[in-house]
């Protein structure tokens, strides 16, 4: 066995392949040839290495006891959107997380699925542009297991979220680049203080990116792309409030 995640291993999902799973995510970050994707070409120097090291870093965790009493719901509190009453009236039985772009093997995972990988459980703080925090229990596989299952290919730089809900008529969307998709707090939630995620909080999936701010974390994700470049997204910034509002792509903190 390669190390690299089968897809098979994912859908499975069995004892097996659940610690292949997570010997996998751990290693991620780790991992050579990763570690030589992001660090090629050109672009290698000291600078460059100085700031991966610091964007390795981690998040503060919280305790229990620190968690808000109330994690406020913003932006979105439920999509205006036909197709995400449907799911969500069936309890979102035929919701299907698209992975796709520049993969080898583009998946479409059941909610099932999805709660089948294994998780990682975090208390982190929110930090809302708009002046707000708020301490949460976020629960969910590492985006990079999912992406490792997917196979992502060197030629990609960005991961790109699409969302349920609409703004203007399309669909919310953000990106993240490779350094943070496979950052080991990099989840894909699908639960918040022991729940499932509600739809205000971005049910039925979201992703957390703790060390930016809270409009990178997209609420109701329906869809993940691998991408080369974010020339083509929305108007080009990356996501709805850098190109609507003019909020900085990388938020990190
Ligand atoms: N799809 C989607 N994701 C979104 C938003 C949104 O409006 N739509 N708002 C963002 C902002 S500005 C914040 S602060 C957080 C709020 O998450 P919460 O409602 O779970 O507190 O979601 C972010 N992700
Ligand atoms: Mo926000």
């Amino acid at each position: 066995m390669s190390g690299i995640l089968t897809r098979r291993a994912l859908i499975t999902g069995g004892a097996a392949s659940a610690g292949l799973l997570l010997s996998g995510c751990d290693q991620v970050a780790q991992v050579p040839a990763f570690r030589k994707i992001l660090l090629s070409g050109d672009a290698m120097n000291q600078g460059l290495q100085r700031a991966l090291s610091d964007r390795a870093a981690l998040a503060p965790e919280f305790s229990e006891a620190q968690m808000s009493p109330r994690f406020r719901v913003n932006g979105t509190h439920k999509p205006v959107n036909p197709a995400y009453d449907a799911l969500l009236a069936e309890n979102f039985a035929s919701y299907r997380l698209q992975v796709g772009g520049l993969v080898d093997r583009p998946l479409a995972l059941s909610l099932a699925q999805i709660r089948g990988i294994p998780a990682r459980t975090q208390i982190t703080r929110h930090d809302c542009v708009e002046g707000w925090s708020a301490i949460g229990k976020w629960h969910g596989p590492l985006l990079g297991t999912i992406l490792k299952a997917a196979g992502v290919r060197s030629s990609a730089r960005y991961v790109v979220f699409t969302c349920a809900d609409l703004m203007d008529g399309k669909p919310y969307y953000e990106s993240i680049d490779l350094i943070d998709a496979f950052h080991p707090q990099t989840i894909m939630a699908w639960a918040l203080n022991g729940h499932a995620l509600s739809v205000g909080h971005g049910a039925p999936l979201r992703l957390r990116v703790e060390r930016q701010l809270g409009y990178k974390h997209a609420k109701y994700v329906m869809k993940i792309d691998a991408v080369a470049s974010l020339a083509g997204i929305g108007l080009g910034k990356g996501g709805y409030w850098e190109d609507h509002v003019d909020y900085d792509w990388y938020a990190g903190i």
